[in-house]
């Protein structure tokens, strides 16, 4: 999407300090920036990633009110969580400032003065709603009054909470001001505005129409419709207000007393500040190759500027920063903007005030060392091109395959840990924990078949991460682990070793090599697991250029002892994290109505008596589905290989208009494994997947309540 740049300065949305950080934050925007930046990182790319919080603006003031202390505590207290719930959760930013930091008042301050000086900022008077008792101008958010619209007492002057309206305070019946109770009345003030018209005119429109191609569509779709002609064009847009917490203007601005820019004008040079801020601690990684902040914001540093962000903040990135930026002159425009939808809860918009959240620093108490795995499930459902649902529990049901549960369970455990427990085992098996011996031609084309897989892998996860394409690189190093479990399911190391030990040498030893590669493919996304799997296996220092050789672990390397890379979970600690949530709907009143009842549907009578004989001539085992597609010029069918316990084999099942192939794979299913093979549509399909339908005719899979080892009997 992007011409490969050897210099990349990665910013994520600076959080708000006035709560802290929620699994909906880390979806958004910080676990695709973390990707990103150390995938970059491992290619030896020169990156500086930066991130801090955003300590300005009316939402601190108000917290502050609210809690009884200062602006100054609040944030110093969220800068702390926020800053440690990321570090916990491996977000690596090479610095967390903070937007109340000396550097970036300066930065801000110069910034804001910069454009003053050259005129790009137009000076006008309004009449803006004032308190007479405490003498203060007075924010929207600080008038309350009766909604026109329902009669809420308690409507705010931007909106009214209850009907959801939005408001403008001259809307309110019976105004009042939050600091006095005094009735507001309207004074003249002077404010500076960033003339946004004149920059869409000359350059910011055509500018944005040039990315049609190169941006996300509902990044560019977004940007598009804030561009329009006439009276739609933009106005512009004041980035100065009468209050005491910001960023003072500065003293040589006449008029400067009592004003402060606009929370939204100063954030984002915030990121200019962190990248300062960086510079002067002075303890710089090896991958950050530039030596100030200039190689990192101005045109002749030549870096690539790539703003994370959630959906909610694309007008400020890609319109009014980048005019900012321009008007200031000399500096970056963003290269990329790959904003990211957002991510609901069990059904409902994550809500700070109804509590309908999980909050990182509540997690990392309630789930400890399970940061990759949630990562992992955020990584897998993360809402790129849509929003999409956290789920936490696994009932079996189509709609909870993409639960944190069955994430964790059927695709952590069951397939990427059981791997490389399996391939760990095996090795201190037969071959006292050392890399085994291998000699190429026993195989002969199956053996460069497993070389060939990798290598495809490797350049299809490079190049969805290029793209931004986030959850499908995650699956298809899934995919790449599934084929390993099927590859040594095929020879079956276990039963081999008695009669050929240099065909289950050479069997494991391309294990242990698909294993290496997986270590390093997975480092961008679960960076504490790939750190624990790369001691295992002895591989030290590796980048993605390790991924060059096929055999990246030498003959004789000694693993590590076997042990499980991920802990299944369990009931219990899905359904504390349920239980919490239901407190938390019982507390807040904004119940729905109940869904209305199901239909009774037609039930077929039942079929003639037979005999017990009858019943046990069919072999059904407990297996998991391994691989799926889709099965050209056939609607209704996807092709799978499943792993039966007894054997690996291919079945065809009818499913294709219930179930994606991503959404079965990883599952554990009943299957009917002596059912005379057939063939359709030229495959032969050993088996038949159990399925019930329900009334709608709807398909839903038969299957055991928990996990458990295929191959079990169902009877
Ligand atoms: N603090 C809004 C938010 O947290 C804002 C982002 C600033 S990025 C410069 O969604
Ligand atoms: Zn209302």
């Amino acid at each position: 999407m992007h011409s490969e740049k050897e210099r990349y300065t990665l910013t994520a949305a600076l959080p708000y300090a006035n709560g802290p950080v929620h699994i909906g934050h880390l979806a958004g925007c910080y676990i695709p920036a973390d990707i990103y930046a150390r995938y970059l990182r491992l290619r030896g790319r020169d990156v500086l990633f930066v991130c801090g919080s955003d300590e300005h603006g009316i939402p601190i003031t108000i917290k502050a009110r609210q809690e009884g202390v200062t602006p100054q505590q609040v944030v110093d207290k969220y800068h702390k969580i926020m800053g440690d719930a990321f570090r916990d959760f491996g977000i690596s930013f090479d610095i967390y400032s903070r937007t109340s930091a000396d550097v970036h008042k300066k930065t801000a301050s110069d910034f804001f003065l910069n454009l003053y000086e050259k005129g790009e900022l137009l000076e006008k008077s309004s009449e803006e709603f004032f308190d007479p008792e405490a003498g203060e101008f007075l924010a929207d958010r600080y008038i309350t009054g009766t909604c026109p619209n329902c009669g809420n007492p308690e409507a705010y002057g931007d909106q009214c909470e209850k009907c959801g309206k939005s408001l403008s305070p001259d809307e309110l019946i019976d105004p009042r001001s939050k600091l006095s109770g005094a009735t507001p009345v309207k004074k003249p003030t002077k404010h500076w505005y960033i003339d946004l018209g004149k920059h869409q005119d000359t350059w910011l429109k055509s500018w944005i129409a040039g990315k049609k191609d190169e941006w996300k569509p509902n990044v560019y779709g977004q940007c598009m419709s804030w561009l329009g002609e006439g009276e739609n064009k933009l106005k512009p847009r004041a980035v100065t207000r009468d209050l005491s917490w910001g960023v003072p203007v500065p003293e040589q601005v006449p008029g400067h007393e009592g004003k402060v820019l606009y929370v939204w004008f100063d954030a984002p040079i915030g990121y200019i500040s962190a990248t300062k801020d960086f510079f002067e601690r002075g303890n710089k990684p090896a991958w950050v190759k530039g030596e100030n902040w200039k190689d990192y914001w101005t045109q002749e540093g030549g870096s690539s500027l790539i703003h994370f962000i959630g959906k909610d903040n694309i007008v400020f990135h890609c319109i009014i920063f980048p005019a900012m930026l321009e008007a200031h002159g000399g500096l970056l425009r963003p290269d990329n903007v790959p904003a990211n939808e957002f991510l609901n809860l069990e059904g409902n918009k994550i809500s700070t005030s109804r509590n309908w959240a999980v909050w990182l620093h509540e997690y990392l108490q309630e789930m400890p060392g399970r940061e990759d795995e949630l990562r992992y499930v955020l990584t897998s459902n993360m809402p790129e091109t849509k929003d999409n649902d956290f789920i936490w529990k696994y009932d079996g049901s189509d709609s909870t395959t993409d639960s944190y549960q069955a994430k964790v369970n059927n695709e952590l455990v069951n397939n990427l840990g059981n791997f490389v427990q399996r391939v760990l085992v095996l090795t201190q098996k037969y071959f006292e924990g050392k890399v085994p011996e291998a000699s190429q031609d026993i195989l002969g084309d199956e053996h460069a078949a497993l070389y060939a897989r990798i290598r495809d892998s490797r350049s299809q996860v490079e190049e969805r991460l290029e793209r931004y394409e986030f959850r499908a690189a995650l699956l298809e190093l899934m995919k790449l682990s599934g084929y390993g479990n099927q590859y040594m399911q095929s020879f079956e190391p276990w039963k081999l070793f008695a009669s050929d030990p240099q065909k289950t040498a050479l069997v494991l030893h391309n294990c242990i090599q698909l294993t290496a590669h997986l270590s390093v493919l997975l480092a961008p996304f679960l960076p504490k697991t790939a750190a624990r799997l790369q001691k295992l296996l002895q591989l030290h220092n590796a980048d993605w250029n390790t991924l060059d050789q096929d055999r990246i672990l030498a003959v004789g390397t000694e693993l590590g002892a076997p042990e499980h890379l991920f802990k299944r979970v369990e009931e219990s600690e899905i359904n504390r994290q349920l239980e919490k949530l239901e407190a938390a709907r019982k507390a807040s009143e904004a119940d729905k109505p109940a869904p209305a009842a199901e239909e009774s549907k037609a039930i077929a009578a039942a079929k003639e008596e037979i005999q017990f004989d009858d019943f046990a001539r069919m072999d059904i085992r407990v297996g998991t589905i391994l691989e799926a597609e889709r099965v050209p010029k056939a609607d209704k069918l996807l092709q799978l290989k499943v792993d039966t316990g007894v054997d690996v084999r291919t079945i065809l099942s009818g499913i294709a208009m219930h179930y994606t192939p991503e959404q079965v794979v990883g599952r554990q299913v009943c299957v009917l494994i002596n059912l005379a093979p057939r063939k359709m549509r030229g495959v032969e399909s050993a088996g038949m997947i159990l399925m019930a339908e329900d009334s709608e005719g709807k398909l839903h899979f038969v299957r055991p309540e928990n996990i458990i080892n295929n191959g079990a009997d169902v009877r």
